[in-house]
């Protein structure tokens, strides 16, 4: 049933790019700025809602899966990140493989599909612990897959290790990786990172490593963390700096826009971004990244009936179950730290929408894992 709320945009420059998207026209610079700073919110929505509708319809895509963050010391000191202790300060925690293989064979949820697993940049881990890690937990569920550690994550195992990026994606992939999350792109903007996190790996070590998962057949996702001191222009270069990647190497899955949470941060007199920023980006980067194919509506970051909206903003996926989300909640979200997969369906109906249940691969679940 199609019960799009959406008129045509009143704004003139938004009404020529719905023009050119009815052309099959690619968007550019300018294009994107109309969206992202357009006062007509609903007639950026009916752009994105329409795009999202030709590709998926109604359906909503949604996975069974469970966060887990293996250590939360970390040597970058972001300051946007309320979840990391600093090393040394013996305030911080790290499960061990066996610790963290537990909590997945004692997982809640029943056919649980896919665990995303990010940690810190811890000094004292050696590399062999990454792949015990994820040995650990296939033989702890031996059908799950793993979508583990950011790009900054693997600068930081081949920084410690001395081995090239390749090789370590290499031997993660056959310890039992299966995807990369799209954590730790934050802002490609120089600028914002000289300011805001000046030890983390730079935009193009990011962008680099990403293309080499692509290459050695790992997917990846893709993120921007917005609503600090960002500026719309450095997210168009944002966006259009994946699309340039993705025409390259072709593996990034979903785009997954994270809003700034100031709580408990170094940034904690920041408001955080409002929900028509949240939506207009969304739509934006529906819009815009014309050859990613997922955009995610993250509920524990928008809270649930913004992510509900989100939906007609051109978001296609909720992500999933999560069980018990901390990066967020540090900072904190107010969200539940995870939802069952019945609350998820019954959130996507009530919206207007058609639940499907997917895989890591983004492909629908038939019959769940045992
Ligand atoms: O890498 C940290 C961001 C990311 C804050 O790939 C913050 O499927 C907002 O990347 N406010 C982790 N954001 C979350 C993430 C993710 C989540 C769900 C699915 C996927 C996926 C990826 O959260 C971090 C960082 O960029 N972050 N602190 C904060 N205060």
């Amino acid at each position: 049933m199609d019960r799009s709320p959406f008129r045509k945009p009143w704004d003139p420059k938004l009404a020529l790019v719905g023009k050119k998207l009815f052309q099959g026209k690619r968007l550019g610079f300018d294009d994107g700025m109309a969206c992202l700073t357009t006062a007509d919110l609903v007639g950026l929505g009916g752009l994105a809602h329409d795009r999202r509708r030709a590709r998926f319809g109604q359906n909503a895509f949604f996975i069974v899966n469970q966060h887990l963050n293996y250590t939360n010391v970390c040597e970058n000191g972001c300051v946007f990140c309320a979840f990391h202790k600093k090393p040394g300060t013996g305030k911080g925690y790290t499960l061990s493989p066996e610790e963290a293989a537990s909590r997945i064979a004692e997982s809640p949820l029943d056919g649980l599909q896919e665990v995303h697993m990010v940690g810190g940049c811890n000094p004292d881990i050696p590399f062999g612990y990454y792949l015990d890690l994820l040995q650990a937990i296939k033989r702890a569920r031996p059908r799950v897959k793993i979508k583990a550690f950011t790009a900054v994550e693997i600068a930081h195992m081949a920084a410690a290790s001395g081995l090239p990026v390749r090789e370590i994606l290499t031997r993660l992939k056959a310890a039992g990786l299966d995807a990369m999350p799209g954590g730790g792109a934050e802002v490609f903007s120089d600028r914002v990172r000289k300011r805001l996190f000046p030890n983390k790996i730079d935009a193009r070590s990011w962008l680099e490593i990403h293309g080499l998962a692509h290459d050695l057949r790992i997917p990846t996702n893709a993120t921007l963390l917005f609503g600090h001191v960002e500026t719309p222009k450095e997210c168009i270069a944002h966006l259009l700096t994946l699309r340039e990647q993705q025409d390259r190497t072709g593996g990034f899955q979903a785009f997954i826009p994270l809003p700034f949470h100031p709580n408990r941060t170094a940034l904690s007199h920041l408001p955080g971004p409002t929900g028509v920023e949240i939506l207009r980006l969304i739509a934006t980067a529906r819009l815009m990244l014309d050859n990613i194919d997922h955009i995610k509506a993250y509920w524990v970051m928008l809270g649930l009936n913004l992510a509900q909206t989100a939906l007609y903003f051109g978001a296609d996926d909720l992500e999933g179950t999560l069980v018990h989300e901390q990066i967020a909640h540090e900072a904190g979200a107010k969200t539940e730290q995870g939802l069952t997969r019945s609350r998820l369906e019954e959130l996507t109906r009530e919206g207007g929408f058609v639940p499907v249940q997917r895989d890591t691969f983004h492909r629908r679940v038939a019959s769940p894992c045992p």
